[in-house]
């Protein structure tokens, strides 16, 4: 069931970092109205993403994507909100850019599949795997939003 206090993890990939394209992103999910935990700018390890990735260790893409995700650093972060897990994939738009609708972040900002700029967890439970994966519990930054009764009913 959905909840206020879901999470999700949202990864701006090197080429949106190196794009330029971290503030537009931030903005977005800012103005939507949901709430950052936690952020930080990290050069990811080969081990972090080949078990971030672990679900596609078997497709043809998998050694060139860890590649591309060790390519530079990338900013990790914790949203929360009601519904922003599945809300999240709608504002990133489809896996490959192509497909996805003008509106949305990939629809927006990006091209080609292999260099889609943004990561967002699919369910509660890869949302909670990655959020653990990426971070500890001490950098969950609990604290109440001043704008929340302007967001929630
Ligand atoms: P998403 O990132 O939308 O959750 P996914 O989990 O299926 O999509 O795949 C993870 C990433 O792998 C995706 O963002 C880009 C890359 N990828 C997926 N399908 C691909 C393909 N057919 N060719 C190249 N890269 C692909
Ligand atoms: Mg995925």
């Amino acid at each position: 069931m959905a909840s206020i206090s879901e999470r999700t993890f949202i990864a701006i990939k090197p080429d949106g970092v190196q794009r330029g394209l971290v503030g537009e992103i931030i903005r977005r999910f800012e103005q939507k109205g949901f709430k950052l935990v936690a952020m930080k700018l990290t050069h990811a390890s080969e081990d972090l993403l080949r078990e971030h990735y672990i679900d596609l260790k078997d497709r043809p893409f998998y050694a060139g994507l860890v590649q591309y995700m060790h390519s530079g650093p990338i900013v990790a972060m914790v949203w929360e909100g009601l519904n922003v897990i599945k809300t999240g994939r709608v504002m990133l738009g489809e896996t490959n850019p192509m497909d996805s609708k003008p509106g949305t972040i990939r629809g927006d900002l990006c091209v080609q599949v292999g260099r889609n700029i943004i990561h967002g967890s699919d369910s509660l439970e890869s949302a909670e795997a990655e959020i653990n994966l990426w971070f500890s519990p001490e950098e969950l930054v609990d604290y109440r939003s001043c704008a929340h009764e302007w967001i929630y009913e």
